[in-house]
């Protein structure tokens, strides 16, 4: 991507000045593009930014198979239910990844999936939206996934290394997720006019959420000027959700489907297309736990969680009788 950031890995000289402050070095260290890494001092905002960031990221992930997940059985062929199931399980690795660059920031991953279950942590608006057909399966693999590239390819050169790392792996499966939601599209609108209908309809009900995805109107986002100077973020909301219906409008003309926005046009002058207002009564409504299928998601979750309970339990005492028996058999060698 040509909008992609390099962090260095050579040697830097930092200023040399004795009483620079541990803080200013490690801007210093930002703003020179030297990575942090977990053994690296970093002030303890910046860590809690990160895991806050990152936790919310991972809980999107994991709650985001659910929307999907609810149509793997009903998937209209085997190749569609195999490409469905990879793409759900996709997002689980992604999830785990991401909880495990919150562990290296000292997060535990017990207390970050409690609070997702308590309803106290965040997790993406996007997924407490029902997925009504099987259009909706194609419209999430083209907008949402679109959009999770669009914001996440910039956070490959995010200033936290584990964080940089694990995200370059998730962009590469979310290409694969956006190019078979966009073929999902593709066939739907190449089909019959019935089918063609259920494309529309899912890009009406998806495409406003997902510009919601991008967070809060800049002047609104009350985190990105830190987190911009900490280099946790490379471009603002509003820029990339700008970026998103440049790159869409073309896309829903090749399908042949209309945008739901009737204020969508190119400008000439600023070479962007312009677009209405977005309804962020709407957006804050659901962030706070009132969107559609916010309970059902939380009560799905829990229910997974408390079912897996004993797969849990008879891993922890598997690896405790393995280490037990290795120790066992170094004694007695
Ligand atoms: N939904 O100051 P702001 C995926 C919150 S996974 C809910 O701009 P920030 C995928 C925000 O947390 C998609 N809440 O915040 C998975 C903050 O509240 P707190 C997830 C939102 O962090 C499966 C408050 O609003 N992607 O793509 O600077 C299948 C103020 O906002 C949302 C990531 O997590 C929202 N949409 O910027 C398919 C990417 N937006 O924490 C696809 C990583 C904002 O103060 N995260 N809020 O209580 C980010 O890039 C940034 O955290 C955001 C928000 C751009 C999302």
């Amino acid at each position: 991507m040509a909008f992609l950031f390099k962090f260095v890995q050579t040697p830097f000289v930092m200023s040399d000045s004795k009483n620079i402050s541990l803080e200013d070095r490690f801007q210093e260290k930002i703003d020179n593009n030297i990575q942090i890494e977990p053994k690296d001092w970093m002030p303890e905002a910046y860590r809690k930014t990160l895991i806050r960031q990152i936790s919310q990221h991972a809980h999107s992930e994991i709650v985001g198979m659910l929307p999907e997940g609810n149509w793997i059985s009903r998937a209209p062929s085997l190749r569609r239910k195999v490409g469905l199931m990879a793409k759900v399980q996709d997002e689980a690795g992604h999830g785990l990844y991401l909880y495990g660059a919150a562990e290296t920031l000292g997060a535990a991953r017990a207390t970050m999936i409690d609070d997702l279950h308590s309803g106290k942590a965040k997790y993406s608006s996007i997924f407490n939206y029902p997925t009504l057909t099987w259009a909706d399966i194609g419209a999430i693999g083209w907008l949402v996934d679109g959009a999770a590239i669009m914001n996440q390819v910039p956070l490959c050169s995010c200033s936290y290394g584990p964080y940089a790392r694990a995200m370059v792996r998730v962009c590469k499966e979310e290409s694969f997720h956006q190019r078979q939601g966009f073929e999902i599209m593709m066939s739907l609108c190449n089909g019959t006019p019935e089918q063609k209908a259920l494309a529309q309809d899912a890009l009406n009900r998806w495409w406003w959420p997902s510009l919601m995805m991008f967070g809060p109107n800049d002047s609104e986002s009350k985190h990105s000027a830190q987190s911009m100077k900490w280099k946790i973020k490379r471009f603002s909301n509003d820029e990339l959700r700008q970026r998103f219906v440049d790159m869409s409008v073309p896309q829903a003309k090749i399908l042949g489907i209309t945008i739901p926005d009737p204020e969508i046009k190119w400008n000439e002058a600023t070479k962007q297309h312009d677009f209405g207002a977005i309804d962020w009564e709407e957006f804050w409504n659901v962030v706070k736990g009132n969107g559609p299928c916010n309970k059902q998601r939380l009560k799905t979750r829990n229910k997974a969680h408390d079912e897996g309970r004993w797969v849990r339990e008879a891993a922890t005492a598997y690896a405790e009788k393995r280490h037990q028996r290795k120790q066992n058999q170094a004694k007695s060698a």
